[in-house]
């Protein structure tokens, strides 16, 4: 027997498997590196020793090409960059973008632009810009200042903005929203995001609303103001919870930040490129924006690593975070079903990983002193 009758089921990633709900030429052809179908985890540990009646899911988008849920967004626009003949893309980022950006310019054999805040993106994303051949232009100045130069620029020269003010990114990143809800049956009440820029919050409204059977699609060409989120739903939606870090909180503040401020430099941004549908999708939703500590942050981000396994960076645990104080101010209803999106791993960020954890035992290289430390650790 020989199993060549059996039909191919390799993954090819979401444009191929989502194209019937992308607003993309026809005639593109997917510049992939297999990102999406991440796994939705449930936890099992946090739940318990908080003694809640609340199922937690968390979404682990660190598990992506590049490991953050950038891909989703940038196989998109890229895909559709390509199609329309571009030869560059160029964004500023706090990181994670330009990693992504890298490597998907690399993958369709384009060039790829980076502005980055000098000494203020993580480690391993400054590592995959540079690997994946990016021109890596560091400014000195904040994302903020970088998001200006690259929105002019790109009026200017011959080069595709892939930041998420270019629609393709956020129709790339709503197919989040419809793996959650393959994957559960049903969307879940709640969904917690950390919150930067705010495209992933808006780009999630938009799936789970595409869903629920509105149509959201039709204005994603707009220049971004025709309010195209819808202004009335009777599909079931998740209530979209926005967390921020205190020191770069402009949602929380109701107003910009100029010099924002966090351990979490992923969301280190006080100039929200997608304000309005931000807090469109939030009060839509009937959801809220609440904000955390840096220290509340990583006391998520170590808790999700020790007692479940799971390895985010700060800015994907604020996710987390949020959802405990908020379980713990009663603000959510018993239960109910969460989502907690992990925007990124933690290996992004091995600094502020090292930093918070205790230091290795060092010891002679001899059986005695080992056994020693295992029985004491075990007493
Ligand atoms: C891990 O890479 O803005 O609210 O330039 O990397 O959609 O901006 C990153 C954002 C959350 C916030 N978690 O998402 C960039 C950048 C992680 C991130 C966010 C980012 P948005």
């Amino acid at each position: 027997m020989t199993n060549t009758g059996q039909a191919a089921t390799r993954y090819t990633g979401l444009v191929d498997k989502y194209r019937d709900r992308l607003p993309i030429r026809a005639d593109a052809q997917a510049v992939s590196l297999g990102e999406g179908d991440t796994p939705l985890v449930r936890l099992e540990n946090i739940p318990a020793a908080l003694g809640i009646d609340i199922d937690v899911y968390v979404k682990y988008e660190g598990l992506n090409p590049t490991s953050s849920f950038k891909d989703r967004g940038m196989t998109v626009a890229v895909t559709q960059a390509v199609a329309e003949g571009s030869r560059a893309v160029i964004c500023a980022s706090t990181g994670n973008t330009s990693a992504s950006a890298a490597a998907y310019a690399a993958r369709a054999g384009i060039i790829a632009f980076v502005l980055i805040p000098e000494g203020k993106i993580a480690l391993g994303k400054l590592a995959q810009a540079m690997m994946h051949g990016a021109l890596v232009i560091q400014i000195k100045g904040n994302f903020d200042r970088g998001m200006g130069l690259v929105k002019a620029l790109a009026d200017e020269a011959p080069v595709t903005l892939v930041n998420s003010v270019n629609p393709y990114r956020l129709q790339g990143q709503k197919t989040a929203a419809f793996e959650i809800i393959e994957a559960l049956g049903k969307p879940p009440d709640y969904h917690c995001l950390p919150v930067g820029n705010a495209g992933n919050i808006t780009a999630h409204w938009i799936g789970y609303s595409e869903h629920a059977g509105l149509n959201t699609a039709a204005c994603a060409f707009c220049a971004g103001d025709c309010g195209f989120l819808p202004r009335s739903a009777d599909g079931r939606r998740p209530r979209m919870l926005g967390y921020q870090a205190s020191g770069a909180a402009p949602f929380l503040r109701g107003a910009m930040v100029d010099k924002p401020e966090t351990v979490a430099t992923a969301i280190r941004i006080g100039h929200p490129q997608s304000w309005d549908f931000a807090w469109a999708a939030s009060r839509e939703s009937g959801g809220w924006f609440a904000e955390l500590s840096d220290e509340q942050i990583l006391a998520a981000q170590k808790m999700l690593a020790e007692q479940e396994g799971i390895f985010c960076e700060p800015a994907s645990a604020a996710s987390v975070a949020g959802l405990i104080q908020d379980l713990r101010a009663g603000k959510l209803v018993a239960g109910s079903s969460v989502v907690c999106t992990l925007t990124g791993h933690g290996l992004k960020d091995p600094d502020t990983a090292i930093r918070q954890s205790s230091e290795p035992i060092t010891v002679e290289a001899e059986m005695d002193a080992v056994k020693r430390i295992i029985l004491d650790n075990m007493a």
